[in-house]
């Protein structure tokens, strides 16, 4: 009975008039694939199509499980019908195809998909998506979509294809942080940089220092409209309401292995030696004087940083990563390192002593002192420190990633002396810009203007010869949050920037603004069946 009743309903639907949604001949993915050919006759899809899956591993289990998803997503509930329709899916691996890569064979028997790792199998199912039409996402008296029979040979062209969320300006939740892990992986992006401490608040459980998060993951109002740069005084206004909000050590896993599940590594970032207000707020004795601070309430960069000269400055640190270490499997630590002032540090007697002791000539060799220590013990954690491109100035060891974001400048001066690179200048990538021309009538933003079009012209390889190059790992958008205080504002700024970005990160030489902009036209439709804000472009705006 168990095994014959789905098979007598399926008979039922189909035999049921209407509601079969079909996909487009001409098929349109982003980011691009290598290759699309197509064929003869279609794939019916349907919600007892049986999965075979060739490996029991756990990653392919995550292949298998976005498959499925995807067919909840389609028919709705879709309990106690796997394995039993007569149209099938097999997915398996092939080692002869690259890594993330994948070839997905759409036939009217079968579909077949084969990655180079069970990397690749997810990334297929995330091509199947976007060829299934956009209506019949939702439509909940969907019976079945046909999928016009085709080949999709795929891989990407870079290892890190990344997403920086900032959560310390504003605090998403774990519920919205998957929501932002899901845009990601439909995406193909592989990396999420999480921003987790800033002045502005601290977000992450610490045991050690219960303080950072009872009182650094909280400030007690936030400045309305955009920050003048310093300059406060009775016109600035306040919105006179607590803003908080930090994540768990429970939450921090779960979105650790809900990222893993989406193929996607979370890098998880504690800023030093600047941006550190909200920790000073928490354990005064951090700072070079050791008053008591307030977790920050405006924007620009604060002369209030780490203490460099004393030594219970690192031994916070260290503790503070060896949880972190403990959360986050990572291979790859962020520490920040960006916009430092050492106003403070001239100031103050301990590091002026540690100057003297270590020979450094400059306030700013404190950075470079302070951050080759942290790197040192992540080293003989068997992990490696990422820095924003300012530790350069400093001197970062031969293992250290450089993060640029100044301009592609820093990025190409790090490859060029053999260091590992991430190219998100400020120019192409930083999400928190506007992105219409006109931009009375968009959310207030950061400043600058980086249109759909200028998204997409980001070449990262510009300038750079053959062996630097190839020490370019990949690209990352940022979304930095002073000015996006909810989730939908959020995705309003990523989509459909993130777009462009992935098809840099995936298919840059293939890259084709006309035929981008078409393809885009089916992923808007998409987003807006998936229920995901986007902002309207329109190709003629260059
Ligand atoms: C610079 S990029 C910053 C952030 C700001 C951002 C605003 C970087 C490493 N630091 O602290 O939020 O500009 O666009």
């Amino acid at each position: 009975m168990k095994t014959i009743f789905p098979v007598i309903l399926l008979a039922v639907l189909t035999s049921c008039a209407g509601h079969i949604a079909t996909g487009p001949s001409d098929p349109m993915v982003i980011p691009a694939p290598e290759s699309i050919r197509t064929a003869e006759g279609y794939f019916e899809l349907h919600p007892q199509v049986r999965l075979d899956v060739d490996a029991e591993s756990q990653d392919m289990g995550y292949a298998a499980d976005a498959f499925s998803e995807m067919l909840v997503s389609l028919f709705g509930d879709r309990s106690g019908a796997a394995g039993t329709g007569s149209s099938h899916v097999i997915m398996e691996t092939d080692s002869t195809l690259p890594a993330s890569g994948y070839r997905l064979e759409i036939a009217p028997e079968a579909i077949k998909i084969d990655g180079g790792d069970a990397a690749g199998c997810f990334y297929a199912v995330q091509t199947l998506r976007q060829l299934i039409p956009a209506e019949a996402y939702g439509d909940r008296k969907l019976k079945s979509v046909r999928l016009p029979a085709m080949t999709v040979t795929d891989a990407p062209q870079m290892e890190y294809r990344g997403m920086m969320l900032d959560v310390a300006r504003h605090f998403f939740s774990a519920e919205e942080v998957k929501k932002v892990l899901d845009i990601m992986a439909l995406h193909k992006l592989n990396v999420f940089h999480w921003h987790l401490t800033d002045d502005q608040g601290w977000r992450i459980e610490i045991d050690a220092y219960p303080e950072l998060t009872r009182i650094g993951s909280v400030r007690s109002r936030t400045i309305i409209g955009k920050d003048p740069g310093g300059e406060y005084d009775e016109t600035t206004r306040y919105d006179d309401t607590p803003h908080g909000g930090f994540y768990t050590k429970d939450q921090i896993r779960d979105i650790v292995s809900y990222a893993r599940a989406r193929f996607i590594t979370v890098i998880p970032e504690v800023e030093f030696p600047g941006h550190a207000v909200a920790a000073l707020a928490s354990y005064p004795w951090l700072g070079c004087t050791g008053e008591q601070y307030e977790v920050r309430q405006t924007w620009d960069i604060d002369d209030r940083v780490f203490c460099i000269g004393k030594e219970s400055t690192f031994t916070f640190l260290e503790n503070v990563l060896s949880e972190v270490i403990g959360m986050f499997p990572s291979a790859y630590i962020h520490i920040g390192g960006d916009e430092c002032p050492d106003k403070m540090w001239r100031k103050c007697p301990d590091c002026l002593h540690r100057m003297q002791e270590e020979n450094l000539k400059a306030y700013r060799e404190l950075q470079g002192y302070g951050v080759a220590r942290i790197g040192a013990f992540l080293e003989a954690r068997g992990r490696h420190l990422i820095g924003w491109d300012e530790i350069l100035d400093a001197g970062v060891t031969p293992s250290s990633i450089v993060m640029s974001w100044r301009g592609t400048e820093g990025g190409e001066k790090a490859a060029r002396q053999g260091n590992r690179v991430i190219m998100c200048p400020t120019e192409y990538c930083y999400f928190d810009y506007y992105q219409l021309p006109d931009i009375s009538r968009e959310p207030l933003a950061w400043g600058g203007l980086i249109t759909l079009h200028k998204a997409y012209s980001f070449n990262p390889f510009e300038g750079l010869d053959p062996q630097s190059r190839s020490n370019v790992l990949g690209v990352q958008a940022n979304l930095w949050t002073e000015y996006i205080s909810d989730i939908s504002g959020l995705e309003y700024m990523m989509l459909p920037r993130l777009a462009a970005l992935s098809e840099t990160a995936w298919s840059l030489p293939r890259k084709d603004w006309r035929d981008f902009c078409r393809r885009m036209d089916n992923m808007t439709s998409l987003y807006d069946a998936l229920g995901y804000e986007h902002a309207h472009y329109s190709q003629n705006e260059e």
